[in-house]
């Protein structure tokens, strides 16, 4: 059994209370590793010791701590099938997904970061016959990350990675449910010379682990990815303490396909962005709205190839779907298909558990589903589900679509298929969302802003916002004359 440990302060540690929980491989329904149930004295702990590294690390100069980055870029790199298999075990995706998706992603991030610092500027104003104002972004000190368990070391170190570039120290909480990928990287770290205490990961639950991080006075900014509710616990506490917070949170984002689509490309990414990552991305287009002249069309070439994605374990090399993250949300997913069906929903294709042979016999399969008649305001098209299940209804005006797209609590993604200019602009201008792709889905460039309005977080990642959001900006106005 694999017991992992903390990175405090540059070393590798057990929790102060000497216990640890168990960590599940879904794609057998086993525990296979256990990880520390980390308390308040480890935050504490990894607080003192990014406190005592700040002044160093941030007196470093960009180019050092971009340097020490691209090492560590470099060494997940060089170890990229053993993070993608690790990843796979842990959160029950294929491994082909973790190879082409999560880990390439997590190099990106640190490349990406570790160079957008060398460029990141602030602005002057000069004042005519008076003097200069010059505006200094200096890093905010000791900061706190937080993350969900659906893309692990993707999503955690989108947030490190400019936390630590724009000279912060960081308290980090992967999620309890896949944590390996992270303990990994602290292993990455001190191979790449961070010095001790620049990041410090301490694993564990988040109502006692990630808690204690929302809590301390010490920690200034909060960056969190998660579900809304616990978005909007962290924020409860962490508003009167006047924290920096940055949420990323749920999303139901609609999937728009206009009867003038590009008919073949909107159906192979529509497979994609309805189900990759087994449906377990907040990008994922779980409402998709087809208009009425080509939904027929439309629904049945859907379903024909959704009824043949074939789920399997995750090292099989044709598995489509791997096994859902965990038992509980494997059964909280099942729940929204009895809760459609009570609504009148009809399950075109999927709707049950896979159950493999062997020793996958015990993992958590479901078979990626489709459910027309429901209407747009029920329950199940308005509540964020997490998992292998779309909903389809047929629309006859933009004005119709453009209501029910905008009518749940969330705002995160939308797609816009059409190849009408003006109403891709249009309709893209409506939608209320962060992010719109038109005849595309996941495009990502790192430099945009990331993040949705509405229920689905506050603030924005990405790029230059990421940065600025890891710094505070001050004033400077010298007089001279
Ligand atoms: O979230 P949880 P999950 C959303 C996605 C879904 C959810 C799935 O839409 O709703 O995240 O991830 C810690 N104080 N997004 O189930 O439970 C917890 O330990 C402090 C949106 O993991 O919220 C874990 O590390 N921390 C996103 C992290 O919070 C607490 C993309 C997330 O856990 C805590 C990905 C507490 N009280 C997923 N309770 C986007 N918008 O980009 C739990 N945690």
């Amino acid at each position: 059994m694999k017991y992992i440990k903390n990175y405090i302060g540059g070393q590798l540690v057990n929790p102060q209370s000497g216990n640890y929980i168990d960590n599940y491989d879904p794609s057998r329904g086993r525990v296979y590793a256990q990880i520390p149930d980390s308390e308040k004295s480890d935050i504490d702990s990894a607080v003192a010791a990014a406190e005592a590294a700040f002044p160093a690390w941030s007196g470093m100069s960009k180019s050092e701590r971009s340097d020490i980055m691209i090492k560590a870029a470099d060494l997940i790199e060089a170890r990229m099938d053993e993070f993608a298999a690790a990843e796979s075990l842990d959160n029950g995706k294929p491994v082909s997904l973790a190879t082409h998706v999560d880990i390439p992603r997590a190099v990106s991030n640190f490349k990406f970061f570790a160079t957008a610092i060398l460029h990141f500027a602030a602005e002057s104003h000069h004042m005519e016959n008076l003097g200069i104002n010059y505006t200094l972004r200096k890093p905010i000190g000791v900061v706190g990350c937080i993350s969900p368990w659906n893309l692990p070391l993707y999503l955690f170190t989108w947030k490190i990675a400019p936390a630590l570039a724009a000279g912060n120290c960081v308290v980090a909480k992967p999620s309890e449910i896949t944590p390996m990928t992270a303990f990994m990287l602290s292993e990455i770290c001190i191979e790449a010379g961070m010095p001790a205490g620049v990041l410090n990961i301490v694993h564990g639950l988040g109502h006692k682990v990630g808690d204690a991080m929302t809590r301390d006075p010490k920690i200034k900014a909060i960056s969190f990815t998660g579900g809304t509710k616990t978005g909007e616990t962290i924020a409860k506490i962490a508003a009167p303490m006047f924290k920096k917070l940055s949420l990323e949170l749920g999303g139901k984002n609609p999937n728009i396909i206009f009867a003038d689509c590009d008919f073949k490309q909107a159906l192979s990414t529509t497979l994609r962005s309805s189900f990759a990552n087994q449906g377990q991305i907040c990008l994922c287009g779980s409402r998709i709205f087809i208009e009425r002249p080509i939904y027929e069309k439309f629904r049945d070439a859907f379903v024909e190839k959704v009824s043949k994605t074939k789920v399997s374990y995750p090292t099989d090399p044709e598995a489509k779907l791997g096994a859902l993250v965990s038992k509980p949300h494997l059964e909280k997913v099942m729940s929204y298909i009895d809760l459609a069906k009570e609504e009148g929903g009809s399950v075109l294709t999927g709707g049950t558990q896979v159950h493999l042979e062997g020793e996958y016999k015990d993992g958590y399969y479901l078979r990626p589903t489709v459910i027309e008649g429901l209407a747009f305001d029920c329950r199940t098209n308005q509540e964020e589900i997490f998992g292998p299940v779309v909903t389809i209804t047929p629309f006859d005006t933009e004005e119709e679509v453009l209501a029910m797209a905008n009518s749940t609590e969330y705002g995160l993604s939308a797609t816009v298929w059409t190849e009408h200019l003006t109403r891709a602009h249009r309709v893209a201008d409506q939608l209320h969302s962060g992010i719109v792709w038109v005849n595309s889905w996941l495009v990502r460039d790192l430099r945009t802003p990331f993040g949705g309005v509405k229920n689905s977080g506050v603030g924005r990642e990405g790029g230059f916002e990421a940065l600025r959001f890891f710094t505070e900006p001050k004033n400077v106005f010298i007089k001279s004359h």
